[in-house]
């Protein structure tokens, strides 16, 4: 790669933070003003962070079948597990040491806004005891309600509760690509009945935990249809006008990428899984990045793949300055548990989120474009010459009149360079001690004098406040 590049940053990144009108053409936003979506995606574009929860009656397995050790939430389906077998792991399910104030007490303390948790999986087990089947929490020992006590303890600690709930379902009669090891089905598939039982099991939802997003998954079988999707989006609006439903309500996404490919689909934003794409989406396009904590979304006893305070922070930065949220999960044990590796990891993220979180909550994309924090420009070697230091170097998210820089490896010589800031500085400081920055301004942009040492060995913020109300960046050569 040459040293010289040019990054072509003005017109999008500019266009990125200027509110634009999205073609809105599902049935539903016909009848919605932009306005009033608006409003009705305000709380999901400002918290940015959410808690992703994995926890079914797959936790009593632990990831483990058959001499195998690597399953989690597919145990069911990746072991082949007979039905009338799998049915039996709800008797073990009694997670006595359940505690809805701690999930949501680790939740907030993490700088998490809301949380999603799986009311049904793709096993078809419900988290809550729904009056339409006993395959749930109605068969086990734990005669308590973790639906209820988790939506009550949110509303009481000011958290927004949302629920998962799978389209595909291994575990109905009427499912209609019914597996092979499902012995304990009976007649013959009939989707306008399932969907009929997905209707009644959503109201119960609806009505009983008020749920503020509802996380649709399992959408990619054939029996599921775009039209299925359409009327299901339509229904739940009417149920509850203000509900944010993701695109997995419809059969648009492509693939991990997870954004909807098809204008005419429904659905209020992508849902990335496992990965963060590359750039943002634009003005108009919301979107979340779900992520796992190890390699698993449910619990499995034998992942140690933890993920490192600094990736999931650095994460949380990149996803920001993309304009993206980040839905990050844990998988609860069957005893009721978040593991101690997930819980220690969050409270490393709190730490970073109470010196920083003005530069995550409510925050725009980047205006330098995305490639641009993937050098500081200023390094220079023993000789002078300009020196890559390592990739995906800084990242910035903004606010009308401030930019939020997070260095997440601290130039050595304390000299950090942001090329093309054309608006007007006021005053440059640190997040982490409040300190004033000195900085030299001219045509080509800006010079920080930084202090020696990194603040925040993970990811040191520096707020640049403006006199525009918008960034002004100019195209610009980081080195
Ligand atoms: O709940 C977690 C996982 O159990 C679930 N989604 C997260 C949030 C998940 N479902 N499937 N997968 C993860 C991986 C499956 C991917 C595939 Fe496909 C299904 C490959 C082919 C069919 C999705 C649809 C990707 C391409 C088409």
């Amino acid at each position: 790669m040459k040293a010289k590049q040019l990054v072509v940053a003005v017109a999008l990144a500019w266009a990125a933070l200027l509110p634009v009108a999205k073609a809105q053409t599902n049935l539903v936003s016909q009848v919605e003003t932009k306005a009033q979506h608006d409003a009705r995606m305000e709380w999901w574009r400002e918290a940015k962070f959410g808690m992703f929860i994995h926890w079914g009656v797959y936790s009593v397995p632990a990831g483990e079948w058959n001499g195998q050790t690597n399953y989690a939430e597919w145990i069911m389906e990746q072991g082949q597990i007979p039905v009338s077998r799998y049915e039996q792991f709800a008797q073990e399910f009694n997670p006595v040491k359940f505690d809805a104030k701690m999930f949501v007490k680790t939740a907030k303390g993490a700088g998490m806004k809301y949380m999603v948790i799986t009311s049904k999986h793709h096993d078809g087990f419900c988290l809550w005891p729904s009056a339409l089947t006993d395959w749930g929490i109605k068969s086990t020992p734990f005669q308590r309600d973790p639906l209820r006590e988790l939506s009550e303890e949110c509303r009481r600690q000011g958290l927004k509760f949302c629920v998962y709930y799978s389209i595909m379902d291994w575990h109905n009669s009427d499912w209609g690509t019914r597996r092979a090891w499902n012995d304990v089905a009976t007649g013959t598939p009939d989707m306008d009945h399932y969907t009929d039982y997905m209707k009644g099991q959503l109201k119960e939802l609806i009505t009983n935990y008020h749920p503020c997003v509802l996380w649709f998954d399992g959408e990619w079988e054939s029996p599921w249809t775009h039209a299925r999707g359409v009327d299901l989006y339509n229904y739940l609006r009417t149920l509850d006008p203000k509900l944010i439903i993701n695109n997995r309500v419809d059969k648009a996404r492509a693939g991990m990428a997870g954004m909807s490919t098809d204008a005419a689909a429904v659905g209020d934003f992508g849902t990335p899984e496992q990965q963060i794409p590359p750039a943002g989406f634009g003005p108009g396009v919301d979107w979340e990045s779900c992520m796992t904590l190890n390699d698993h979304w449910g619990y499995n006893q034998h992942d140690n793949q933890w993920k490192t305070p600094a990736t999931i922070i650095q994460n949380l930065c990149d996803i920001a300055s993309k304009g993206g949220n980040y839905l990050l999960n844990v998988g609860p044990t069957s005893e009721g548990l978040i593991p101690p590796p997930s819980v220690e990891r969050l409270a490393e993220v709190g730490e970073w989120m109470k010196v920083n979180r003005e530069a995550i909550y409510g925050s725009g994309p980047t205006p330098f474009g995305a490639e641009a924090g993937k050098f500081s420009g200023v390094e220079k070697d023993k000789d002078g010459k300009p020196k890559f230091i390592p990739a995906w170097d800084w990242r910035c998210t903004s606010k009308p009149g401030k930019l939020y820089v997070m260095i997440f490896n601290w130039p050595v010589t304390g000299k950090f360079e942001l090329a093309g800031l054309q608006s007007k500085i006021k005053r440059v400081w640190l997040l982490a001690n409040h300190k004033e920055v000195a900085f030299h301004q001219t045509a080509a942009g800006v010079t920080l004098d930084l202090p020696a040492a990194a603040p925040d060995k993970i990811a040191s913020v520096v707020c640049i406040e403006i006199t525009d109300k918008i960034a002004r960046v100019a195209a610009h050569s980081t080195l």
